[in-house]
C-alpha cells in the first residue's frame, strides 16, 4: 500500500496539550489514515538542532520533527514566512518586511527540511505539502533526486499577477511551486490567479484542462475547498452546549442574545472593523443596548512580529474605547477574551448563538465559519454574517455575505440578523449546512490525494526538470 506523507511547517505532536488555534492541524486531524508519517518542525527552538529527525508514533501516525534555531526561526518563520508572504498573499503589500537574509534563511530551511525528509521516503510514497512555509520544497527534494508524487496546498488566498509580482524573488518562487506534480487552491478565483502568474510572470503554458507545462515540467493546478467534519461538530456543539462552560455563558446573559466572533488575532481577519461595525450598531439602533452581548475571542498568534503586536494593542484600546461609551451598569456590550478556547467549547457557544460574525479582510477558507453552521439548532438556527473576501464565500452563498472594509455594511447585517424571522433564518440555514455537510475534511482530502494518484505511468514527464543526482535548482528559479 502507498503510504502518505505529509508536511507541514509546523507539526502538532500527540503529545501536546491544551487548545489550539489553526485551520490545518484541525483539518487533517481528522483524515490521516494509520501508517501515514507527518514530517515538519517540532515547534521547538534550539541551540544547535540536530539534522536527524526526532520520530515517535501515536495510534499508527508517524511523527517526525525537527527543531529550528533561533536564527532559523527569526528568518524563516518570523521573518520571510510571516513578514513577507503571510502579507503578500493577503494582499496588504505595505505590510511586507523584506530582508535579504530572511530569504535566504527561509531557502535553507526547506533544504534541510528537504535533506532530512528525503532519507525517510519510501519510492511508493506519496508526499502532500501544506502552505507558505514550504512552497520550495518539492524544487529541493527533485534537487535530490526524490521522484515520488508530491502535491502541494496552498491553505491562503493567491493573488493575480498584480500583486505577486510584487513579492521579492517572486518568479524564483513561483517557478518552484511547478516542481510539485499537483497544486491545490481553496477557490477558482485562486487557482485562475496561480495560472495567471504562471503565464504571464514565467511564460507557462497552460492547456486549458488545468495542466500546466513549464520548461520540462507539466503539473495540474486544482481546486480543493478544505471543509470540517460536520457531522462530528455537529455532535459536538450538541454535547458541549449542555456542558458546564456553555451553561455559564448562558446564564451570564440572561435573556440577551448572543453574537460571536471567533479568529486567530491576525490583521487578515478584519477584527478592527468587526469592532467599528458593532459600535455602529449601538449607536444607529439604540434599542439593541442591552439586547446582545458580543464575544470576540480572538486568540493570541505570531506575537514575535511587530504588526502583530500593533495589532493587538490597537484592539485592546478599540474594545476599551467602546465598552467605555456604551456599557451600563449591569451591561458590557463587548466581551473580548485573546486566550484560545477548546474546540468543543467554542462548538457549544456556537451553538447558543444568535449570530457568527466571520469578517476577515481575505482568508483563504476560513473554517470558523463552517464550524458555526454545523453547530446550529436547525430549529432555532443562527445567522452567518460573512466576509465576500473569505473562500468559504464561494460556496456559503446564504450566509449574509458582507464587504468587510465597510464598517456600516456589517452594522445594517449585525441589524437585519438580529432582527430576521425564524423562518428566513431557517431556510438560510438549510442552504448552509447542505453546502458545509458535502464539502468536508475528508472530502477534501479524498480529492487532492485522488489528483496526486492520477498519472502513475507520466512519472519521468511530471517529476521535474532533472532526475539526475547533485541537479541544480537553477531550473526552478534557484536559491
Ligand atoms: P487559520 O487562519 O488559522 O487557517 P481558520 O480557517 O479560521 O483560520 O481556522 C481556524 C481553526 O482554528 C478553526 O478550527 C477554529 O475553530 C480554530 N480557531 C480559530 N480561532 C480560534 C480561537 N480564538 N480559539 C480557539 N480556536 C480557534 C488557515 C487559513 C484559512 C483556512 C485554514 C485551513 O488562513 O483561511 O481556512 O488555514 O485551510
Amino acid at each position: 500500500m502507498q503510504r502518505l506523507v505529509v508536511v507541514s511547517n509546523r507539526v502538532p505532536l500527540p503529545s501536546e496539550k491544551g487548545p489550539r488555534a489553526g485551520g490545518l492541524a484541525v483539518a487533517l486531524a481528522d483524515a490521516l489514515v494509520p501508517g501515514s508519517l507527518w514530517f515538519g518542525w517540532s515547534g521547538r527552538r534550539a541551540a544547535r538542532p540536530g539534522a536527524e529527525p526526532a520520530v515517535q508514533t501515536s495510534d499508527d501516525i508517524t511523527y517526525a520533527t525537527i527543531d529550528l534555531s533561533d536564527t532559523e526561526y527569526r528568518q524563516f518563520y518570523a521573518g520571510f514566512s510571516n513578514s513577507v508572504l503571510w502579507p503578500l498573499l493577503h494582499f496588504r503589500l505595505s505590510l511586507q518586511h523584506f530582508r535579504a537574509e530572511d530569504y535566504q534563511g527561509y531557502r535553507a530551511v526547506n533544504r534541510r527540511f528537504a535533506a532530512a525528509l528525503a532519507r525517510l521516503l519510501r519510492p511508493t510514497d506519496r508526499v502532500w505539502v501544506h502552505d507558505y512555509h514550504l512552497i520550495p520544497l518539492g524544487a529541493e527534494l527533485r534537487a535530490l533526486g526524490v521522484r515520488n508524487r508530491i502535491g502541494f496546498f496552498l491553505h491562503t488566498p493567491f493573488g493575480p499577477p498584480a500583486i505577486t509580482q510584487a513579492l521579492p524573488h517572486g518568479n524564483a518562487l513561483l517557478a518552484s511551486m511547478c516542481a510539485y506534480d499537483v497544486v491545490g487552491f481553496h477557490t477558482e478565483t485562486y487557482r485562475t490567479a496561480f495560472v495567471d502568474c504562471v503565464r504571464e510572470m514565467l511564460g507557462g503554458k497552460p492547456d486549458g484542462d488545468g495542466r500546466i507545462g513549464f520548461g520540462t515540467c507539466a503539473f495540474t493546478a486544482i481546486v480543493d475547498p478544505i471543509g470540517i467534519d460536520a457531522e462530528a461538530f455537529a455532535r459536538m456543539a450538541a454535547t458541549s452546549s449542555r456542558g458546564a462552560e456553555s451553561q455559564r455563558l448562558r446564564a451570564s446573559l440572561g435573556d440577551r442574545k448572543l453574537a460571536i466572533g471567533v479568529d486567530r488575532l491576525d490583521y487578515s481577519k478584519g477584527l478592527l472593523s468587526r469592532m467599528d461595525a458593532f459600535g455602529r450598531l449601538l449607536e444607529r439602533y439604540p434599542h439593541h443596548h442591552r439586547e446582545v452581548s458580543f464575544l470576540q475571542i480572538a486568540a493570541r498568534s505570531r506575537e514575535d512580529v511587530n504588526d502583530y503586536r500593533d495589532l493587538g494593542e490597537e484592539l485592546n484600546r478599540i474594545a476599551g474605547d467602546l465598552n467605555g461609551r456604551f456599557s451600563e451598569f449591569d451591561w458590557v456590550p463587548l466581551r473580548y477574551m485573546t486566550r484560545p478556547v477548546r474546540r468543543r467549547t467554542l462548538a457549544g457557544f456556537y451553538r447558543f448563538a444568535h449570530m457568527g460574525l466571520v469578517t476577515p479582510l481575505r482568508d483563504g477558507m476560513n473554517l470558523v465559519a463552517k464550524e458555526f453552521v454545523a453547530a446550529q439548532d436547525s430549529a432555532d438556527p443562527g445567522v452567518l454574517i460573512l466576509s465576500r473576501f473569505a473562500g468559504a464565500a464561494d460556496e456559503m452563498t446564504d450566509a449574509l455575505i458582507v464587504n468587510p472594509f465597510d464598517a456600516d455594511e456589517i452594522a445594517e447585517a449585525m441589524h437585519r440578523a438580529l432582527t430576521m424571522n425564524l423562518e428566513e433564518r431557517q431556510e438560510r440555514h438549510r442552504s448552509l449546512r447542505q453546502r458545509v455537510w458535502h464539502s468536508t475534511a475528508r472530502r477534501f482530502c479524498e480529492v487532492f490525494l485522488d489528483h496526486l494518484g492520477r498519472d502513475e505511468d507520466d512519472l519521468p514527464a511530471s517529476a521535474g526538470p532533472d532526475q539526475t543526482e547533485g541537479a541544480s535548482l537553477a531550473s526552478f528559479g534557484g536559491a
